[in-house]
Order: structure tokens, then C-alpha cells, then sequence
């Protein structure tokens, strides 16, 4: 299969100085434009045209998070600066479970991030809106193109999007590109998420936990030793319509590829068991042995083999980038997986 590559330069107009990682100021941050643009050299490099995305319309943000959250991520920012806010949107004050029972978000610009936030390792800045929106460009085009027949896309957003929930954002994540796509798939049957980013992709999980359409099924470190912490563990099913249709397989600490590559091979047995008409993967490279906030230790190799058993599970596919922040080695991952996809069988 001859994937289509989507790219959009928006993305670099989210750029923030610094984030606060166990209350550090960290600069310059792990997420940065510096990642996309290596990918995107890569593939270049290796002869693959990029295509822009077709812009889409407002609405499909509502279609997986709630119009409020929407409604800050629009406009919160702009709020918090004429409240006095710095030009970095962080929130320091965030609501406990009892408040999340019978509160609101508060009138507050400068209380409000902290309402819709779950870290301070999320930074938002003035151009964050307009990257996430091209990511959901990207993700949606993606979506529409596998409908009229392409076999496989790679869509290269940023900033990633499975921390990003119903009603919440976080993990780098403000909108969640994979989750709309999927959602938009599921119109037409049944479809599966793969999310094979380091980190378990608590956002997704939520969106689609009543939702027996969307199998999601997640490859990641273990919550008890990697962000984000409170969830990912393989009794977290799904409810209601959604019951049976969330697979968690937490992996341990230095994971490498040949464990990696067995549990992903009983990942591929429950794609094929739900019968979906596209795939689509969350695709992280924080899983590599170089990354700096990883907990695995797979090789270059490793996503050529990854590229392979995406391309045997037959379906169409819609690569979505999620994390990855060894900048100097993602372009090889990044085309090793298309390699794997590429190969004749
Ligand atoms: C999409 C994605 O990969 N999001 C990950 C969010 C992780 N946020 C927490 C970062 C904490 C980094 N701690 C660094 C420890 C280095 N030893
Ligand atoms: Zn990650």
C-alpha cells in the first residue's frame, strides 16, 4: 500500500517556552515544533510528497469533546490574559473529587484552565489553538480520504491528542485528532483505535468507553510507573455499550522488542475479532529505547516490524502521530514504520 502523508505548518504555532514537570520549569520543552518538522524531513528526504489537509468544519470538535471545553480551548486563553493571566497559560489550582461532583467551572479566567487542565505540563500559548485545529484538519482529512478508498494515510499532527478527553485536556494534548477521526469512522461500522504512544491514551479511553463501535486498545507503560498515573490497567473495560470494547495491556519498565511485538501480535487477534472497517493508530514513538521521557526500550527495528503488522491486519489505516521526543531518531522511526507498512507481503 502507497500511504498518503497529510502535513500542515500550523503546527509550529504552538511553541511554548517552557512547561512544569514535577513543579520544574522545563525549557525548552519535549514537545516542540522541532519534532514534526524532523519527521517531516525524513519522509521528504525519502521521497514522500506531503499533502495539506482540507480544512473542516467547527462541529466535528463536539462530536468527542463537550462544547464547553471547546468553548475555553477557543477562547480560555485570550480570557485569562485580559484577567491578568502571564503569556504562559498553566493552571496552579486544580479541583478535587468532591468539587467534580456538585462544581462548575468557575467564572474566573484564572480558575478556569485548571477546571478543563489535568497537569501543568500542558502549556498553552497564543498560537495553541490555531495547531490543534490543523491537527483536527489533518485527522479528519485523513478519516474522509479512507472512506473514498486510499488504503493507508499518515497524518503528521501536533500537538499530539490522546490525553485529550470528553471534558478535559492534558499530557501535551488539547484536542484529540485520533478520537475525532475514529468517531467519524464509526458512521459508516465498526473501527478500531490502536495506541501504541508509550503513554496509556487516557482521553481516548474516555471518549469511546460507551461505545461498543470503537474498539480501542492501547499498548503502553504501566500506570503505576509512568504518566499518566491513574489509569491504563487492564480491568478498565469499557461500560455499558462500551463494555468489553477497551483493551488495556500495561507493558513494563524496558519493554523491548521482541516482548513488545508478542503482545502487540495478541493487539492485532482483537482488532481482527471486531471486524473494523479502518484503523486507526496512535502512533508514538516515545516507546524507543532514546526516549528522553519513555519507559521502553524498543530499536529502530522494532518499527519496521510495527510497519509490517500494521500493513497484515489488512485493513485501511490512518496513522495519527501522537508522542515521540528523541527528535534526532524520529524521522528513522518514522520511516522505518512506513517501510514495514510498504513492503510487498
Ligand atoms: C502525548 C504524550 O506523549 N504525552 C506525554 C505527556 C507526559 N507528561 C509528563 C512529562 C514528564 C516528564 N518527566 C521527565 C522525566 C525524565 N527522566
Ligand atoms: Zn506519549
Amino acid at each position: 500500500m502507497q500511504p498518503v502523508i497529510l502535513g500542515d505548518d500550523r503546527h509550529r504555532s504552538h511553541d511554548p517556552p517552557f512547561e512544569l514537570n514535577a513543579g520544574q520549569h522545563v525549557a525548552p520543552v519535549w514537545e516542540q515544533p522541532a519534532r514534526i518538522d524532523a519527521i517531516a524531513g525524513a519522509l521528504r528526504a525519502a521521497g514522500y510528497r506531503i499533502a495539506a489537509p482540507e480544512p473542516c468544519d467547527d462541529e466535528v470538535l463536539t462530536t468527542v469533546h463537550a462544547a464547553a471545553m471547546v468553548d475555553f480551548a477557543r477562547h480560555g486563553y485570550a480570557q485569562w490574559l485580559e484577567a491578568g493571566g502571564p503569556e504562559v497559560m498553566i493552571p496552579d489550582t486544580f479541583p478535587p473529587p468532591a468539587a467534580l461532583r456538585h462544581g462548575r467551572c468557575p467564572t474566573s479566567p484564572l480558575g478556569a484552565a485548571g477546571w478543563w487542565c489535568t497537569d501543568t505540563a500542558t502549556p498553552i500559548v497564543a498560537g495553541t489553538y490555531a495547531a490543534a485545529r490543523a491537527g483536527v484538519d489533518l485527522a479528519v482529512t485523513g478519516a474522509d480520504l479512507l472512506v473514498g478508498g486510499t488504503e493507508a494515510v499518515y497524518a503528521l499532527t501536533r500537538p499530539p491528542g490522546h490525553h485529550a478527553g470528553p471534558d478535559s485536556y492534558g499530557g501535551f494534548c488539547l484536542f484529540n485528532p485520533a478520537a475525532i477521526a475514529a468517531r467519524r469512522l464509526s458512521e459508516h461500522g465498526p473501527v478500531a483505535v490502536l495506541d501504541l504512544d508509550v503513554h496509556h491514551g487516557n482521553g481516548t479511553q474516555d471518549i469511546f468507553w460507551r461505545d461498543g463501535q470503537v474498539l480501542v486498545v492501547s499498548l503502553h507503560g504501566d500506570p503505576d510507573h509512568l504518566y499518566p498515573f491513574f489509569s491504563g490497567r487492564a480491568e478498565e473495560r469499557g461500560e455499558g455499550p462500551g463494555h468489553g470494547a477497551t483493551h488495556n495491556l500495561p507493558l513494563p519498565a524496558g519493554t523491548a522488542d521482541e516482548a513488545y511485538l508478542r503482545v502487540l501480535h495478541t493487539a492485532a487477534e482483537v482488532i481482527h475479532d471486531h471486524g473494523p472497517l479502518a484503523v486507526v493508530v496512535s502512533l508514538g514513538f516515545d516507546t524507543s529505547s532514546a526516549d528522553p521521557i519513555g519507559s521502553m526500550a524498543l530499536s529502530t527495528d522494532a518499527y519496521l516490524r510495527i510497519g509490517r503488522l500494521l500493513r497484515d491486519l489488512g485493513r485501511p489505516l490512518l496513522l495519527i502521530q501522537e508522542g515521540g521526543y528523541a527528535i534526532d531518531r524520529l524521522g528513522d522511526y518514522a520511516t522505518a514504520v512506513l517501510d514495514g507498512l510498504t513492503e510487498p507481503t
